[in-house]
């Protein structure tokens, strides 16, 4: 049975439309990692910020749940990713027929008997009271009050997804496997830890929107629905475990055949129990269907975010087929499966086919070595600590095999709690806040904006501004709402804003664009007669609002006013030069680097540009300029840019980019320039590619994993820009006294001159240094004697540029001094911060038995470090500076020890 048909099939029936489901990367929220529900692309119509384009919608989302991730494997129903089918009202039907609706399909079209579904409802407490409504609701249907159980907010209140928004008291649905699964406690029930019940679907009233501290009522009241489809199929199959239904099975199957060799045997000796054989199974299986779904929806290994996130299940993924005894690289075997079992329903998996084994491969390759070396120095802590008999692994420890051997913390707590042992807490969590920061740092504007929606919102309800900045630049029209912020961030209406008063102002209709798409907003002004108001920006805080931001400068400007709004052309001007750049940008990317590169956020202001693209490679410096190259010749051909109104049917067949805004529309605009690059966008662009002057790549830098960022500029800030750099040009070679074609040439030569400078001093070191060396061991040059002679440059400043090439010149220089009989020579030196020492011995000592390159492999670990190299001559280098001193003492007491013992 395809369950998501049938329940899409149903709720069309009933008047909703079916939306695609969204990416595992949510847009444009960034209060969530990645997508764990099928509302959150919806937010903005459940807090009225956005119009849906019905008031009922379903959808097939796929989810990702972070906080799973530990419970996966440990029970048959948890898994990462799963899919999930949901029915969402917005302002429409409300908990009767939503309840009705989900009882129906549950029963008649899954033809489930109605004696094996239970149902939990919210039990209230001091915000928000018992869900009566519902209660009575579930009874009319046929559900009897003894089977009706009243939870908390921990099991039913829902939401917020992230850590603000919509959210409201929600009623499950659980299924009743038959006592036979059940714990046979007196109190076994629905939410009980047994395998009895399972909750298969969730229906969540969303009637507030939580700001952080307080749940705001929300002007329309919603439904937000989710039901599981791993679970239903469990239902459906009669199986409690998630992992033997058909949406696992040929997945599971594969883990089994790839672990039979090595694993049956492991198993047959006892060394892994079949508990925890299922165990990783069930992690594996999971994981690795997350891996590609994460991956085909853009994210990629790094040790941040959501990049932290996959890279956390590849490594899990990866021990636990270790464990199962599994050698080789096996994930890709898995992912096999995955992308045939998927493909038709989410051909996107099957695109990225490639481009995922190949990351997965390199990231399962680092990830074993790692995982060798880092396993090393846990499980020696870890008998260390049971030795002393301890109970937790140091936090500086757990930290030094996150940070050295990019050990994930949540495995050593999970190794940790395989032996019993925990983490000490302490300053891990200190240095893991400040990477979890660093990896939502971007909130704030939301934030602002959210405190003081609800004015925007009830502004929006009375009337709607019309934007009419396309085609204008001034226009005459009427002050509708003034606002102003108070000391405490509130914002409220006012009647007017005198002289010298910050404020916004929205009207009637405005040519202002606001800032939206990552176009700046305009500036400009607002006049009445004399009075007069600059505006600083313009927003779009709620859908339809445009809220001009500014001062007033003079006189008074009152609601009502009749005035005319004027946009600073000039600056809007350079802005659309620069937004047509990025489309421009966006096509020579892909001409040059293939398909694969997306736009992934862009910001267009007056003077620059920045556009941040998804690339799998490093581009290389004569690939971006040839991108620069080809922009400035489609700017020469002056090729016309069009924008224009059409359906989203007909864009998608003229092939148009979307990137993420209007989204939902049925119409959209389209930005066509000549016949190559065509994007859905809401910008001011030029009218011929030919206004944009000149373009020019400011810097290209790195911004993430597979993430890159181009900063550019056009027009006159280009042509300054390229002025810049003329005039230092030209100092140059007034300074230098060469003309500037031969700039190259000469800055050649004198880097020559250095380089040769440089070796004349080194040797005029070197001699000081023999000069120094022989004051100092004042050895007899002629005689035989064991001749040990260790020196510090690091404490001499004049030799603190020695690197280890000039001490190894510098020993040659001193062996031969002392003719070269019978001596051992240590030098050290901290060279960039770390330190480095040479060994050398002469060969009458090798054939005592001194080998240098095994001295070195010891004394590796005094500084931190590691060292080797050959019988007579050897490196180190380590990373403690501190320790070089000890470091040269031991290895001066190694080869007397040898020596000794050679006597
Ligand atoms: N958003 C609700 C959930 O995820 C339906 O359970």
């Amino acid at each position: 049975m395809d369950i998501r048909k049938k329940f899409l099939d149903y709720f069309k029936k009933r008047d909703h439309l079916i939306l695609p489901s969204s990416g595992l990367i949510p847009e444009k929220d960034p209060s969530v990692l990645l997508t764990t529900a099928g509302m959150q692309q919806f937010k903005p119509f459940f807090l009225d910020i956005k119009k849906p384009p019905r008031s009922r919608i379903a959808t097939v989302q796929k989810c990702f749940r972070t906080s799973d991730i530990d419970s996966v494997g440990y029970t048959n129903r948890h898994c990462t990713f799963f899919e999930m089918l949901g029915n969402f009202s917005f302002g429409d039907y409300f908990k009767r027929e939503a309840i009705e609706y989900a009882l129906d399909f549950i029963l008649n079209i899954m033809s489930i008997p109605i004696d094996k579904i239970f149902i939990t409802v919210f039990k209230g407490d001091d915000d928000i009271p018992v869900d009566t409504e519902s209660i009575k609701y579930w009874e009319e249907s046929g559900i009897p009050e003894n089977r009706i159980y009243k939870f908390g907010k921990e099991e039913n209140f829902w939401g917020p997804a992230g850590e603000t928004g919509p959210c409201g008291p929600c009623s499950e649905i659980h299924y009743d496997f038959g006592e036979e699964y059940g714990c046979g406690k007196k109190t076994c029930g629905p939410n009980c830890d047994c395998e009895r019940f399972i909750e298969i679907w969730n229906l969540v009233f969303i009637e507030y929107d939580f700001d952080g501290s307080e749940y705001n009522v929300l002007p329309k009241k919603n439904i937000d629905t989710g039901m599981g489809l791993e679970r239903m199929e469990a239902v459906m199959e009669g199986e409690p475990s998630i992992f033997k239904t058909v949406l696992f099975k040929k997945i599971v199957e594969r883990v089994l055949e790839i672990s039979k060799d090595t694993a049956g045997r492991k198993r047959g000796s006892n060394s892994i129990s079949d508990s925890d054989f299922n165990k990783a199974v069930r992690i594996i299986a999971d994981h690795s269907r997350a891996i590609y779904f994460l991956i085909s929806d853009g994210v990629s290994p790094s040790n941040e975010g959501r990049g932290y996130v996959l890279r956390r299940i590849i490594r899990r993924a990866v021990r636990f087929g270790r464990q199962l005894g599994i050698k080789d690289y096996f994930l890709n075997k898995i992912g096999e499966v995955v992308v045939n079992e998927y493909s038709d329903i989410y051909p996107g998996i099957s695109e990225k086919k490639d481009f995922s084994f190949k990351l997965v491969d390199d990231e399962e390759k680092r990830f074993t070595e790692t995982l060798k070396e880092g396993s090393k120095v846990l499980i020696q802590k870890i008998k260390e600590i049971k030795k002393e008999r301890g109970m937790y692994l140091d936090s500086r420890d757990a930290f030094k095999l996150y940070d050295t051997y990019g050990f994930p913390v949540e495995l050593t707590r999970e190794i940790l709690k395989e032996n019993d042992l925990k983490l000490d807490k302490g300053k891990f969590d200190l240095h893991l806040k400040k990477h979890q920061e660093k990896s939502k740092n971007k909130k704030s504007f939301d934030k602002k904006i959210d405190k003081n929606l609800s004015i925007y919102q009830k502004i929006s309800k009375e009337s709607e501004v019309e934007f009419i900045g396309y085609q204008n630049t001034s226009a005459e029209t009427v002050i509708e709402n003034m606002v102003k912020t108070d000391k405490n961030g509130n914002k409220k209406l006012v009647p007017h804003l005198s002289k010298g008063e910050k404020g916004e102002i929205i009207l009637r209709k405005t040519p202002f664009y606001g800032e939206k798409g990552g176009q700046i907003g305009d500036k400009g002004i607002i006049k009445n007669g004399l009075a007069l108001f600059k505006v600083e920006g313009c927003l779009i805080p709620v859908e339809g609002i445009y809220t001009h931001e500014g001062v007033s400068k003079r006189g008074k400007l009152k609601k009502g006013d009749k005035v005319s709004a004027v946009v600073d052309h000039r600056r809007r001007k350079n802005i659309s030069r620069n937004h047509t750049a990025t489309h421009l940008l966006h096509w020579a990317l892909r001409s040059v680097f293939g398909k694969e590169v997306k736009q992934s956020g862009s910001f267009v202001d007056e003077d620059k540009f920045r556009f941040d693209y998804s690339i799998y490679s490093l581009p290389e410096k004569k690939d971006l300029e040839k991108v620069e190259q080809m922009i400035n010749e489609k700017i020469q051909n002056n090729d016309i840019v069009r924008c224009f109104e059409t359906t989203r049917e007909f864009a998608e067949e003229i092939g148009a980019i979307s990137l993420f805004d209007e989204k939902y529309g049925k119409f959209v605009r389209v930005v066509e320039i000549d016949n190559y690059s065509r994007e859905l966008c809401g910008g001011i662009h030029v009218k011929r590619t030919g206004d944009i002057g000149i373009f020019k790549i400011i810097a290209e830098t790195g911004v993430g994993a597979n993430l890159r960022r181009i900063e550019g500029a056009t027009g006159m800030y280009a042509y300054n820009y390229l002025r810049e750099k003329e005039a230092v040009l030209s100092e140059i070679s007034s300074k230098l006294e060469v003309d500037e074609g031969r700039l190259v040439e000469a800055v050649d030569g004198i880097k020559k001159e250095i380089q040769k400078k440089e070796e004349e001093l080194m040797s005029l070191k070197i001699k000081v240094v023999i000069k120094e060396i022989a004051d100092k061991f004042n050895y007899d040059t002629d005689s035989n004697e064991l001749k040990i002679i260790d020196f510090d440059f690091s404490k001499f400043k004049a030799f603190s540029n020695m690197d280890i090439k000039s001490m190894g010149n510098a020993g040659d220089e001193v062996k031969n001094y002392f003719k070269g009989k019978n001596t051992f020579v240590i030098f050290g030196n901290i060279v960039n911060q770390k330190p480095v020492i040479v060994l050398q011995a002469t060969d009458d000592l090798i054939k005592k038995g001194v080998d240098c390159s095994r001295i070195a492999g010891e004394a590796g670990k005094k500084i931190k470090g590691g060292g080797g190299g050959k019988t007579g001559y050897a490196q180190l280098g380590g990373s403690e500076p501190d320790s070089l001193g000890s470091a040269i003492k031991f290895i001066k007491n190694k080869a007397l020890e040898i020596l000794k013992k050679k006597k």
